[in-house]
C-alpha cells in the first residue's frame, strides 16, 4: 500500500525527486491514465503477494511433520484444479482489458493543435515547428557553470536535465511530436515521463507521440534508448506556458527564422550583417520571454528540491 501512496503523492512533476518512489507526477491525460493503471495493477500485485504469503505460513504451521504426521495421499482435486486455472485467467483478463484500453488511448492521436518535430543526433536533440514557418533549434544539456548562473537568478536548473533551448508549448493544447533521428546516426528515444510520452527516434523513419499538457511548468525527460557514449547527457526540457506567452515566443522565433533566411539570400554585406543582427536580437527576445515565464513558474515547486535532483 506504501507503493500506492507513492505513485503520485510523493513524486515531483516533470522531474525525478530525491527519494522518489513510483512514477513522476501526471501532467497529461495519458499520464493520468498510466497512473490509474499502475495503481490498479499494484492492488492486484499486493493482494496476490499477501495471499501467497499467508497461504505458505498456514501450510508451514498446519502441515509440518509434527502437526500432521500422516500426510494425505490425495493426488487430484477437480474443483481445486479448475479454480487454480480459471482464477489466474480471470485476473489476467481483468488486467488486459484496462491495459489494452490504455494502449488504444495512447495510440489514438487526437487532432493536433501544434506539431513539433524532434530529431535525435549524437548526442543532442533538435526541435522544429513545421506549422510555424519551420523554425528550429538545438537542445543541449547545460554544464554546471551555466546551471549555476540560472540558479543564481532563482530559476530551477536540475543537474543532467536542464537544457539550453527548451521546447515551448501552450497549456491545454494537443501537441503532436514527430520523432526521428539523424540518418547517419543511431536510435534514440524521445521521452517526457510526466506526459506519458515515450517513442523511439529511428534514423530514416518518423514515429509519433502526443500529449496534452494540463499544467504550466517545466517537464524534463532523457533519451531512453541506449544510444552510445553520451546517452545519459541528452535531456529534453518541455516548457508549458500560457497561450499568450507561447504566441509571443513563437512570433519572435518565426521572425528570427525569416531574418535568418533573408540574410542568407542577401548579397549586400552590410544589409546581411544587419539581418543577422536582427535575428540575434529576436532570438534573445524569445529567450527572455521564456526566462520570464520560468521565473513566474518557479513558485510551482520547491526550488531547492528541483536543484537537488541528481546531486547525490
Ligand atoms: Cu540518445
Amino acid at each position: 500500500m506504501i507503493f500506492l501512496a507513492a505513485s503520485s503523492a510523493w513524486a515531483g512533476m516533470g522531474h525525478p525527486s530525491p527519494g522518489q518512489m513510483g512514477l513522476q507526477g501526471a501532467a497529461s491525460p495519458v499520464s493520468a491514465e498510466i497512473h490509474n493503471f499502475y495503481d490498479f495493477v499494484n492492488v492486484i500485485i499486493v493482494a496476490i503477494a499477501v495471499f501467497v504469503l499467508l497461504l505458505m505460513l498456514y501450510v508451514m504451521y498446519r502441515f509440518n511433520e509434527q502437526s500432521n504426521p500422516n500426510p494425505s495421499r490425495t493426488a487430484h482435486n477437480t474443483l481445486l484444479e479448475v479454480a487454480w486455472t480459471v482464477i489466474p485467467i480471470l485476473i489476467l483478463v481483468a488486467i488486459a482489458i484496462p491495459s489494452f484500453r490504455l494502449l488504444n488511448f495512447q495510440y489514438s492521436y487526437p487532432k493536433a493543435d501544434i506539431t513539433i518535430k524532434a530529431t535525435g543526433y549524437t548526442w543532442y536533440w533538435a526541435h522544429a515547428y513545421p506549422d510555424l514557418g519551420d523554425f528550429s533549434f538545438e537542445t543541449r544539456m547545460l554544464d554546471d557553470a551555466a546551471r549555476e548562473e540560472l540558479i543564481a537568478e532563482n530559476i530551477p536548473a536540475p543537474r543532467n536535465l536542464a537544457v539550453d533551448n527548451e521546447v515551448v508549448v501552450p497549456v491545454n493544447k494537443v501537441v503532436n511530436v514527430l520523432v526521428t533521428a539523424d540518418p547517419e546516426g543511431v536510435i534514440h528515444d524521445w521521452t517526457i515521463p510526466s506526459f506519458g510520452s515515450k517513442v523511439d527516434a529511428v534514423p530514416g523513419r518518423v514515429t509519433t507521440t502526443w500529449f496534452k499538457p494540463t499544467v504550466e511548468g517545466i517537464f524534463y525527460g532523457q533519451c531512453s534508448e541506449l544510444c552510445g557514449k553520451d546517452h545519459a547527457f541528452m535531456p529534453i526540457g518541455v516548457r508549458v506556458v500560457s497561450e499568450e506567452t507561447f504566441a509571443a515566443w513563437s512570433e519572435a522565433m518565426q521572425a528570427a527564422n525569416t531574418a535568418g533566411k533573408d540574410a542568407r539570400g542577401e548579397k549586400d554585406k552590410t544589409k546581411r550583417r544587419e539581418k543577422l543582427r536582427e535575428k540575434k536580437e529576436l532570438i534573445k527576445k524569445a529567450k527572455q520571454i521564456i526566462r520570464e515565464a520560468a521565473l513566474r513558474q518557479r513558485g510551482n515547486r520547491k526550488l531547492a528540491e528541483v536543484n537537488a535532483v541528481g546531486m547525490q
